[in-house]
């Protein structure tokens, strides 16, 4: 177990300091009177189990070694939830220019949705922690997703988790229909997009000074 601490200890920490990081990117939109295209982060640590069962499926060993840290590109996880699709690329964007770490490889899964009905934008990268015996570079996968593709893919996981991915042919049909369901509510909520924020913007400036309005 011990080993095992060891080395997933660079993995918290940089699960961490991104988490710090990307709700300070919130913040400075939040301080400039802008429109935040991050509505909230999540991070966490890839639990042991999940490792396990992914050394199985990938077929490698279950032992915290090099191999696994160039395997699983996901034991540091991030999640970044928007309001709109459009304001993923603007998320991607700022990952881009960002000189705290490297993107190594992007994945689409919102132009390219996936047979289960997933939809999101990976984006794998490599981040360089500091520690006592010196840098460590780690790679996180940072999943960038509306709220409507976060509530279907929280829900389908909950599933798939008891149902272990062999779902009864309704429960199937109705997680298609439920992805289809929540692609139509980006698009209304697109479509109003200017008219939604006008007016959290109105709600933002009314909090700050009630008595000015
Ligand atoms: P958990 O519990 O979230 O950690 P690859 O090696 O590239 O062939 P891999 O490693 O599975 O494939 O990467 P992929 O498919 O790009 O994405 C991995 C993660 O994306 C998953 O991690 C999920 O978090 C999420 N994901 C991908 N497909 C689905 C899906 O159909 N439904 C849901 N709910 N999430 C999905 P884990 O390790 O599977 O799970």
């Amino acid at each position: 177990m011990g080993q095992w601490n060891r080395f997933l200890a660079p993995y918290k920490q940089a699960v961490d300091e991104l988490k710090v990081k990307f709700k300070g990117m919130r913040s400075q939109f939040e301080n400039g009177n802008t429109n935040s295209p991050i509505e909230f982060v999540t991070g966490r640590v890839k639990p042991l189990a999940s490792i396990y069962d992914k050394t199985l499926e990938k077929g490698i060993p279950f032992e915290p070694s090099e191999q696994l840290a160039h395997q699983l590109q996901d034991i540091a996880g991030i999640r970044m939830m928007c309001q709109f699709v459009g304001d993923i690329e603007t998320v991607v964007s700022l990952l881009r220019q960002r000189k705290d770490l490297r993107i190594v490889e992007e994945k689409d899964y919102i132009s390219n949705e996936k047979q289960s009905g997933y939809r999101s934008y990976h984006v794998i990268v490599e981040y360089p922690v500091q520690t006592i015996d010196g840098e460590q570079l780690i790679l996180a996968e940072i999943q960038i997703r509306t709220l409507a593709m976060n509530f279907w893919a929280s829900i389908e996981h909950s599933l798939n988790y008891k149902y272990k991915g062999v779902f009864p042919e309704e429960i199937k049909n109705r997680l298609q229909r439920a992805a289809e369901a929540a692609f139509q509510l980006d698009e209304e909520m697109s479509q109003i997009r200017d008219e939604i924020q006008e007016a959290q913007a109105y709600f933002t400036e009314f909090k700050e000074s009630p008595g000015t309005h």
